[in-house]
């Protein structure tokens, strides 16, 4: 399935989902959808995406970001076609991000962070890890993996656009999960595990 069928298969789900989840006594919608454009870096109080690397990312250029927390809690009322709720190996978090109008034949490195952005670019905090590495910053691929954070990389056509989708099997600790950022290189599986450059541009999502 191509990254772009895969991403209106999910934004379908979330909207079959969201219509069918009742309307007295409904749990909380467990999606979560973000669209923005790339505020400078001064402007970064109040903005939804900010910008710190122009080249890389204009601020002309656009953000979706899409999230779907699968069983648990907000999920009780939706049944599987066998009867019973959402639970086990079919729980988790789904995440699908897509980028237009950035630097074009580019490989960014993009994770979920801990806090929100601000006008400099660490204070988005350090990656989000379901486990978390107990030395910090984490550096261990014991940790910094894909399993243990939500690495969303991708690398942008010759037009600027680019895709990447994760699926983890847990979900955010609430209010622990606040930004997307995007790095300027590849992430590193190795190494320094994690690591991925320069911040260039970070997104606020209130994940769930
Ligand atoms: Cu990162």
């Amino acid at each position: 399935m191509s990254l772009v069928k895969a991403a209106t298969a999910a934004v379908a789900m979330a909207a079959s989902m969201a219509i069918a989840t009742p309307a007295v006594a409904a749990p909380p919608h467990p999606f979560v959808f973000v669209h923005d454009n790339f505020q400078p870096a001064s402007q970064a109080k109040g903005a939804g995406a900010v910008t710190y690397d122009k080249s890389l990312v204009p601020t002309s250029a656009s953000v979706f970001i899409a999230e779907a927390r699968v069983g648990g809690k907000g999920m009780e009322h939706h049944e599987s076609p066998s009867g019973g709720a959402q639970h086990g190996e079919h729980s988790g978090t789904f995440v699908f991000l897509s980028l237009r109008g950035v630097a074009a034949d580019h490989h960014f490195g993009i994770h979920v962070h801990t806090k929100p952005c601000g006008a400099k670019p660490d204070e988005s905090g350090p990656h989000y890890q379901n486990t978390k590495d107990p030395k910090q910053p984490s550096t261990n691929p014991k940790y910094a993996n894909p399993h243990n954070e939500v690495w969303l990389d991708l690398t942008t056509n010759s037009a600027g656009k680019g895709y990447s989708k994760a699926w983890v099997k847990w979900h955010f600790r609430s209010g622990q999960a606040r930004s997307v950022v995007i790095h300027k290189h590849a992430t590193a599986t190795s190494g320094k595990a994690g690591e991925a450059g320069a911040r260039v541009a970070c997104i606020n999502v209130p994940f769930k």
